[in-house]
């Protein structure tokens, strides 16, 4: 069976709970659920998980990668600093969709950075929470050979 990580960097927990205006109002489990119906739908094994801490994601990366699987990732604003998550990526050899639900290029210089995007397969931004949607849209097509 195809499986998907997805994997949520620090601070998204508060999703749907504070900065509306930028997140908007859905919440991560509003996310996972839509997420994992989707997946399921589409016949695929999905996994939602969010970590404060850079080195759960690191853990997780390489775990997805030992497992073949397919990962979606919102660093959050690791995405912008992490080198540890970048040779997490290129080390496990994992396919990695960047997701954001802001429109990292419209805002401040310092999120026009990303240590992931040089090494992601690709990369959605700007939806809102439907970034998510987009990305397991692609990957789930990418590791259907689309
Ligand atoms: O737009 C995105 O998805 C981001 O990855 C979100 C990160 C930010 O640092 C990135 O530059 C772009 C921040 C996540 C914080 O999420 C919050 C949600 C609600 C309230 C406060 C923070």
């Amino acid at each position: 069976m195809k499986s998907i990580h997805v994997l949520n960097g620090p601070n998204l927990n508060l999703l749907g709970q504070r900065e509306p205006d930028v997140y908007g109002r859905e919440t991560l489990a509003d996310v996972e659920a839509r997420l994992s119906a989707a997946a399921q739908a589409a016949g695929a094994d999905l996994l939602f998980r969010q970590s404060n801490h850079e080195g759960d994601l690191v853990d997780w990366i390489q775990e997805a990668g030992r497992a073949g699987a397919g990962v979606i990732l919102n660093a959050g604003a690791y995405t912008h600093s992490s080198i540890a998550l970048r040779d997490a990526i290129v080390g496990a050899q994992a396919q990695v969709i960047e997701v954001h639900v802001s429109n990292v290029h419209a805002r401040e210089d310092f999120r026009h950075v990303s240590m992931i995007a040089p090494v992601a397969r690709g990369i959605v931004a700007g939806f809102g929470t439907l970034s998510y949607d987009l990305a397991l849209q692609g990957l789930l097509a990418l590791r259907a050979g689309k």
